[in-house]
């Protein structure tokens, strides 16, 4: 991979953007100040679910008459509104977009984005330029929905839709998987960029020449767009340009070349584009609308749109001739005719065949005895113009099957990836190959209580330091991220590559562990005694804080192996700081503190969660190459409270190291100014900010040193468990 993996957030600058910004970027208070914020009724842990929590969506889920369902939704494709007609007579391109754009916000980098949890509906998905008119797709599914209720989530129909659309026009369809639960609000973790103005509005095109990566986690080429601009790069009709940026940002979603130019051309087998009109005659986005438009945007008045006078993108005309069937009709064209540069109705750079023959027109949207002109994209004119897009291309256009395979196996993947793996997955369409982007784990055998404790004994009286066992078990369960279930401790890929070899885990020291843990565990997958070697370490520094507590354990992980390991998408994951261990590989844009925070969300870690983990961490010894900053005691290895009690002494007081950083600290004794503690950033957070504080200070009090433990342990035990979908 010759990627950049900087998984982190503001790696890269990107210029006109200010130094030292705020994690989120531009938040939906900053798109939509009017918005209603109803979020100030979801304070202090009340939730925006009015399904509340025993709501068990997988047993619904199971409930649901998929064949019944699927019928609907193909008896919807062809049931044409006259406040939203189907062009062609048929729903299917139109659900199709949908689908992809629901799914198509996903990204590697970090795992946010993707379809799993119905975004769509919510700011600031549903009102993005690029979703434009979406709206009219997600309410044509409503009759749908209303029907079937809490047995399918919206997040699940998008792609069911999408899928049944596929079939419906005789395209190839590798399978399905529900167990997309439904939210009740907008994700706020996740930074979609920090520019102030759309892509509509000229945003900056996020890779020139210069700036060939994506900045952080970023996968679009220009602010409100799901991946680059279809006009080219900033409206630069260059295929060339766009190849490029076609590829860098498609590698963001996880696809290759191949599985790019498949998509795309499958996809516009499909459909047409819309630009009828100049952008002036349509209304403002979903959010930004009058009361009474009731959540839908970008509307002109009902004859218009009766006439298909509608402007989407602004390009207009359909790929092909056959604009609702399945088949070759897109390369034939890209590859039978010369396209030249036109303009379209609504001001839109696109390509035009030259002299097309009449069977090569495409039907009228509206009007099935009239043909019109078929166009392209500058993006899909990069199929034909890029050197390795074209041979790809070439390929499929002499290869049907070829294509029906790959297309439907990369919308299985974009429509799945962030689905999590396969255990996740619910319903009777789930195909059984195991694909390696699922990231398989064998199934694994819990070990006896026996087994359990002699090993414990094993490891404790192995030699291996707490500080070895507690810094190595969480190495390996804190690659979980919520965003798209990957990563966790269940497979112990932390002994294949990349992550052995990632700096954060010390790969010389990791592999001291690692092999003398696989000398005492006998028939104990590793991934269990991983957890279990750093269960017996904190029990050991829990007793030598005069605690006796039990970490609670639950066997039965499998240990996968290289070969089930998609190294390359696993590179993306290497943290490039880990505030738990006080480790920063290099310094971001945003402030160190930030990145610990983005951690936490991604482990699903609430604030006292988060804070009473970094308390206990540093005093077990966790940090990244036994650096001394936060480790706030004067008997390390014992699981105390001290790292809160010695940060709020006001008889301390902190100063810098140097004048040259800002991110490390020497804390001081306020009588004789001597040197009595070293912290980062990431540590004194937790006295600085005022709500870490009044957390910190629960921790800290008289009377607390037991909760502390004890709540360290249910944290912790969260943590190793937070890939466990195998247990109920
Ligand atoms: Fe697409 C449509 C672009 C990819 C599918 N697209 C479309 C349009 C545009 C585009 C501009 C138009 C819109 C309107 O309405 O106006 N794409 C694009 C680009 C890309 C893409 C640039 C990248 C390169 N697609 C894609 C994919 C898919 C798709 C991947 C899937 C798979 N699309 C689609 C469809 C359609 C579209 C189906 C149609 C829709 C309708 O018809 O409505």
């Amino acid at each position: 991979a010759d990627r950049d993996p900087t998984g982190c957030p503001m790696h890269a600058g990107a210029p006109g953007v200010t130094e030292a910004r705020s994690l989120l970027g531009r938040t939906n208070r900053d798109w939509w100040p009017e918005a209603l914020p109803v979020d100030v009724l979801h304070q202090h842990g009340v939730s925006p679910d009015p399904m509340g929590p025993d709501f068990d969506y997988a047993e619904a889920f199971s409930q649901l008459d998929y064949q019944a369902i699927k019928a609907d939704l193909t008896a919807l494709m062809t049931d044409s509104k006259p406040w939203w007609p189907a062009d062609f007579g048929h729903y299917g391109p139109f659900m199709i977009r949908m689908a992809w754009h629901a799914a198509g916000t996903y990204r590697v980098t970090d795992g946010r984005g993707g379809a799993n949890s119905g975004q769509q509906r919510f700011e600031p998905l549903n009102s993005w330029p690029d979703n434009g008119n979406l709206d009219k797709a997600r309410r044509l599914l409503w009759p749908i929905k209303q029907k079937y209720g809490r047995n399918i989530s919206w997040a699940d129909l998008f792609i069911l839709a999408g899928n049944v659309a596929i079939e419906s026009m005789g395209g190839p369809v590798f399978g399905f998987g529900g167990g997309r639960k439904d939210v009740y609000q907008s994700e706020g973790d996740t930074f979609w960029g920090a520019e102030e103005i759309w892509v509509d509005e000229g945003a900056q095109t996020r890779i020139t020449d210069d700036l060939p990566e994506l900045e952080g986690p970023l996968a679009a080429i220009q602010m409100g767009l799901i991946y680059v601009n279809p006009e080219g790069p900033g409206g630069d009709p260059n295929p060339l340009l766009s190849a490029r940026d076609m590829k860098a940002t498609f590698s963001r979603m996880a696809m290759n070349s191949e599985e790019t130019v498949a998509l795309t051309a499958g996809g516009h087998a499909f459909g047409k584009a819309h630009g009828a009109k100049p952008a002036e005659n349509f209304g403002k986005n979903p959010a930004a609308e009058a009361v009474h438009m009731q959540g839908l945007g970008w509307l002109t008045d009902q004859e218009e749109i009766g006439r298909g006078h509608i402007t989407t993108s602004g390009i207009e005309g359909a790929w092909t001739n056959n604009p609702t069937r399945w088949g070759g009709d897109y390369f034939r064209l890209l590859f039978k005719y010369d396209y030249e540069l036109t303009t379209s109705p609504a001001g839109a750079k696109q390509w035009t065949p030259v002299n097309p023959d009449p069977e090569d027109m495409a039907p009228d949207a509206r009007d099935p005895n009239k043909r019109v002109p078929t166009m392209m994209t500058t993006a899909d004119m990069a199929l034909k113009m890029d050197p390795e897009f074209r041979e790809i291309s070439l390929r499929f256009k002499d290869d049907q099957a070829a294509l029906d395979d790959a297309f439907s196996r990369a919308w299985f993947k974009l429509t799945h990836r962030d689905l999590g793996p396969k255990i996740r997955y619910l319903g009777n369409d789930v195909p059984a190959e195991d694909l390696i982007w699922q990231d398989p784990i064998p199934a694994g055998v819990a070990p006896s209580d026996a087994e359990v404790a002699s090993f414990k004994g094993r490891v404790l009286a192995s030699g291996l330091s707490v500080s070895e066992l507690v810094r190595t078990a969480w190495a390996s369960a804190s690659t979980y991220r919520k965003s798209d279930h990957r990563g966790g401790a269940n497979g112990a890929r932390i002994a294949l590559e990349p992550q052995r070899s990632w700096a954060v885990n010390e790969p010389d020291r990791l592999a001291t562990v690692l092999a003398k843990l696989n000398e005492l565990r006998g028939s104990i997958s590793l991934a269990d005694a991983i957890v279990l070697a750093g269960s017996a370490a904190i029990e050991q520094a829990a007793a030598a804080a005069g605690f006796t507590v039990e970490v609670p354990f639950t066997g039965g992980r499998g240990d996968a192996t290289q070969e089930m390991t998609d190294v390359d998408s696993f590179v993306w994951m290497e943290p490039q700081a880990d505030g738990f261990r006080n480790y920063l590989k290099s310094r971001q844009r945003v402030k160190t503190e930030e990145l610990l925070l983005d951690k936490a969300s991604l482990l699903g870690l609430s604030g006292p969660e988060m804070t009473v983990l970094v308390g206990g961490l540093r005093v077990l010894g966790a940090n990244h190459g036994d650096r001394p900053e936060g480790v706030l005691t004067t008997r390390p290895g014992q699981l105390t409270n001290d790292f809160f009690v010695n940060l709020l002494d006001n008889e301390t007081f902190w100063d810098l190291v140097d004048a040259s950083s800002d991110e490390e600290f020497i804390g001081y004794d306020r009588g004789g100014r001597h040197e009595k503690w070293r912290a980062t950033r990431t540590d004194l957070i937790f006295g600085s900010n005022s709500q870490l504080r009044a957390t910190a200070e629960v921790y800290a009090e008289r009377g607390h040193e037991e909760k502390f433990v004890r709540d360290f342990v249910k944290a912790w035990v969260k943590v190793m468990n937070a890939d466990r979908f195998d247990l109920t």
